[in-house]
């Protein structure tokens, strides 16, 4: 599946705008068919948005259940003879659409595009109803795993396991998509250095028959390489490489044609870049590299979880202004166009599935049992492995070309110290690695699985660890925070494998003060990112640091979340608090040569 482009070949119309939404309060929408009509008791819907933000009452705004979305739009009438297909970027957390009464199919999982064949339903020049039933519930066969519960008045409620607001919605845009019937299917781009020659693999999946020719140029549009064939090693004499700080970016375009005529023509961009672990090194081309930045979360007032050009733009100016070369997905895959501009500015990403909340002694970032068992027949189970297995399939699927993207994150703090955990993990290692044995794989180990309890982190390229000496442990004495993280990470570096600390943090009221430095002020948030800096400078094998978080986000509420989690170095509304400044001090030193 490939992501909608206009080319000579292709046509794309984005569907973002007003749609009619219903919450279904009882549950009646299936049985009255809500898809076969105008959707009934219809109020107006933002998409892409999180329908939570936007609904002001209570009980919708925690609604869990199906939610219909629908919307009347014209096929282009020179559509006619194309393959025509509606392509979503994100439903969360699964979808059911419907054209013009007829079922076009479904997809599970809220993070990652799907693409639905409407050929045989849209006439092009006709318009056509686009009934969707998004379905936000969570279960622990679902990724992100979830419960429903009731409560004490016999009310059904739904939890979940992980510490940021369970929005949903239309999170992404909306495509209608033309291509050609017989047409490339998918493009798969590798790269290596030889030398100072870059070597650009390119695998071209089609269906049809016809030849393949693939072109290579450079930033300037200038012809560098081209071959034909399905699979072609292209060589580029004297090569840019692509890295933080000179994020140069070939173009590959890709022709699928029979004798003079042009079957389709679909194009990528390509960074040449090598990832590789040597001892407890990260290699960027050859060269050691040491990450600075965030773990981060699509999260902003009014639009929750929805994409906007305009917000994410604005995370990336706060990203270099601090100085970070580099982000964590946490807790799920961002939009396809947070991607494109990782790739564009040099940012390194370690790209996480949404595998959050699977570990039944944490709920919502805190430390205490849950009163489940994690793996087990009726909690995480065979289903919930096979279902994490195709996030991780679709999530290679769409990133696997992004140069910017140098790790694959399997999931975040999931129980990882018991041979259950092991027996759950060690089939997604091994399918991670098949799907893509380019770049680094791991996952994101918890502090209850310290060093050196955990069974997991053995199948990992690299350590990623969280770990929080200084709040959630010793809060407020930092000394004996110090000498717990010092003798962690010493742990940890004796396996000889490189470690990131994917995150450490304090919660901080901006706008908090306190000559005594105490906890939420921003005075601890300061005196804590010193602290653990100190720590981390002094292991060799740390090569990364990723404080938590990049910015203040909204959570379940709870009694240690006052109006969300207050961990960002940056407000809810992306300004800085005082720690921000000091850390862009610390990786400017940190970039110089
Ligand atoms: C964690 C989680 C993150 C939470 C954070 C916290 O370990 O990975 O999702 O938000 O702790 O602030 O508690």
């Amino acid at each position: 599946m490939l992501r909608p482009l206009d080319t000579a070949t292709r046509e794309t119309k984005r569907l973002d705008g007003v749609w009619d939404f219903r919450i279904d309060r009882a549950g009646e929408g299936r049985d009255r068919s809500w898809w076969q009509g105008p959707l009934p008791g219809a109020r107006p819907m933002a998409v892409p948005a999180s329908f939570n933000e936007l609904v002001l009452d209570k009980a919708d705004r925690d609604h869990f259940g199906d939610l219909w979305y629908q919307t009347r739009v014209r096929v282009p009438r020179g559509w006619a003879g194309q393959r025509v297909t509606l392509y979503v970027e994100s439903a969360t957390h699964r979808a059911t659409v419907w054209a013009d009464g007829v079922e076009l199919g479904s997809h599970e999982g809220g993070y990652l595009p799907f693409e639905l064949d409407l050929t045989e339903v849209a006439r092009p020049g006709d318009e056509v109803l686009l009934t969707f039933c998004v379905n936000n519930t969570l279960s622990f066969q679902s990724i992100p795993p979830g419960v429903i519960e009731t409560d004490l008045a016999g009310v059904a409620r739904q939890r979940w396991f992980h510490d940021f607001a369970n929005y949903a919605g239309i999170h992404r845009s909306v495509y209608l998509v033309a291509t050609p019937h017989d047409r490339i299917d998918d493009v798969t781009v590798t790269t290596d250095i030889d030398g100072t020659t870059g070597v650009v693999r390119l695998v071209t999946a089609t269906t049809g028959d016809g030849d393949v020719r693939v072109v290579l140029r450079d930033a300037d549009g200038a012809e560098v390489a081209a071959a034909d064939g399905r699979d072609v090693a292209l060589r580029v004499p004297d090569a840019r490489l692509w890295g933080p700080g000179h994020p140069y970016l070939y173009r590959a375009t890709i022709e699928l044609g029979r004798g003079q005529e042009l079957v389709d023509t679909y194009a990528v961009t390509v960074g040449v870049r090598t990832v590789a672990v040597d001892g407890a090194r990260i290699l960027l081309n050859g060269e050691p590299v040491y990450l600075t930045g965030f773990g981060m979360h699509e999260d902003h007032e009014a639009i929750g979880k929805g994409h906007c050009d305009a917000l994410m733009l604005r995370d990336v100016a706060c990203l270099e202004w601090i100085n970070a070369n580099s982000v964590r997905t946490s807790h799920y895959p961002y939009s396809s166009e947070f991607m494109d501009h990782c790739d564009r500015a040099g940012i390194l990403v370690i790209d996480e599935t949404p595998a959050v909340g699977m570990n039944m002694s944490i709920g919502g970032g805190i430390f205490g049992t849950q009163g489940y068992t994690t793996f087990s027949p009726d909690t995480a189970n065979h289903e919930t492995q096979a279902a994490h297995a195709q996030v991780i399939r679709e999530l290679v699927a769409r990133d696997k070309n992004h140069p910017s993207v140098i790790v694959w994150s399997l999931a975040n703090e999931p129980e990882s110290e018991t041979d259950a955990a092991e027996a759950y993990f060690k089939p997604l290692f091994e399918l991670a690695r098949e799907l893509d044995p380019t770049r680094l794989v791991g996952f994101v180990n918890v502090m209850t699985a310290r060093y050196p309890d955990c069974k997991v982190s053995r199948y990992a390229d690299l350590v990623m660890i969280n770990r929080y000496y200084g709040w959630y442990v010793f809060l407020g004495d930092l000394a004996v925070a110090e000498r717990a993280l010092r003798s962690e990470l010493e742990g940890w570096a004796s396996e000889g494998k490189p470690i990131i600390v994917t995150e450490y943090g304090t919660d901080t009221v901006a706008g908090l003060h306190d000559l005594g430095s105490g906890p939420w002020s921003e005075e601890y948030q300061t005196a804590f990112l010193e602290m653990s800096s100190r720590v981390l400078d002094e292991v060799d094998a740390v090569v990364g640091e990723h404080p938590w978080a990049f910015a203040d986000f909204q959570t379940a509420p709870g009694i240690v979340r006052v109006d969300g989690n207050k961990k960002g170095l940056f407000t809810r509304a992306r300004q800085p608090k005082s720690a921000a400044h000091w850390l862009r001090q610390r990786w400017a030193a940190k970039r110089r040569p």
